[in-house]
């Protein structure tokens, strides 16, 4: 009887022990797994992020003297020139305690050294402050500096629009317009005639908001036009391109459409016409693909 008690006894607390210890384990097993995903979802979510900074990092790049090209590096308010070497050939600290939002390198004026265009701002600010022109004949010195305070300027660059070989400058603005109301991101275009600045266009906005654009000469007409991302109403987006009418742009045609589309840059020229580099995601990941103006759309060029 004892025996049986005993059995009896240890039989239920035994099965019970197994079925906690079965329990854990499975609880384990549970919080391992959860882990790993969280872990799988921190990695994917770090390399997309990777993937932007290093897209936006676009610096540094190469600055034409004369016949010398040199290399420009931009870190916080300064410009550092160094040549192709590697020796350091000049600085510039833009403005004490402001850092360089935008940066933009073209020949203004044709005399085959370039000017650096500069969008400066306070450090932790997302819009920036000053329009600055350096120019490099001698040395470095600021030619040119104006304030777009209340227009919270975020991306500078120039281009010619119009093909009269003079470029016009393009600064993307976000703020309000009269017939648009609303805070938006804005292309806004002056011309500059080497001392000073008169708006040529400052148009309320593109076909659909915009999250980036670039100028390039697409279609090979000597003219740049205006390439942007778009945001699509279903939440996807599309590069767009719009040519300089005389008073505004008209658009030309646009891409397939894509989950999300990062980054453009020029690339090479195909039969006279500027292939644009887009970054964009399909699927899971996110790749550079071509794109070529043909037949009134951007279609994906041959690599
Ligand atoms: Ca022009
Ligand atoms: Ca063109």
């Amino acid at each position: 009887m004892i025996w049986t008690y005993k059995k009896a006894s240890q039989e239920p607390s035994s099965l019970a022990r197994d079925e906690r210890i079965a329990m854990r384990k499975k609880k384990k097993y549970i919080l391992i797994f959860a882990l790993l995903i969280v872990i799988l979802i921190m990695i994917g979510y770090g390399f997309q992020y990777e993937e932007r900074v290093s897209v936006e990092m676009d610096i540094p790049r190469t600055l034409q003297m004369g016949t010398e090209a040199c290399v420009v590096s931009i870190e916080g308010d300064t410009v550092e020139v160094y040549s192709k070497a590697g020796q350091p050939v000049m600085s510039y600290r833009v403005n004490h305690g402001k850092k360089i939002m935008s940066s933009y390198v073209c020949d203004l004026d044709h005399d085959s050294v370039d000017e650096l265009l500069l969008l400066t701002g306070e450090n932790e600010a997302i819009y920036g402050e000053n329009l600055v022109i350096l120019s490099f004949k001698d040395k470095i010195e600021e030619v040119f500096r104006r304030s777009f305070t209340n227009m919270n300027p975020w991306k500078v660059q120039s281009a010619d629009v119009d093909g009269d070989g003079h470029m016009e400058i393009a600064v993307g603005v976000y703020k309000k317009a009269k017939f648009h109301p609303v805070m938006a991101k804005r292309p806004f275009l002056y011309d500059f005639d080497g001392t000073s600045l008169s708006p040529k266009w400052r148009g309320s906005r593109l076909s659909r908001p915009f999250d980036d654009y670039i100028f390039a000469d697409i279609d090979g007409n000597g003219k740049d036009e205006i390439v942007a991302i778009e945001f699509l109403s279903n939440g996807r987006k599309v590069v767009n391109t719009y040519y300089w009418k005389g008073f505004g742009f008209e658009g030309m045609g646009e891409s397939p459409e894509y989950e999300d589309i990062t980054a453009l840059r020029k690339n090479g020229l195909k039969e006279g016409r500027r292939i644009i580099d887009a970054r964009v995601k399909e699927n899971n990941g996110y790749k550079w693909v071509a794109l070529y103006y043909c037949n009134g759309k951007l279609v994906l060029g041959e690599e």
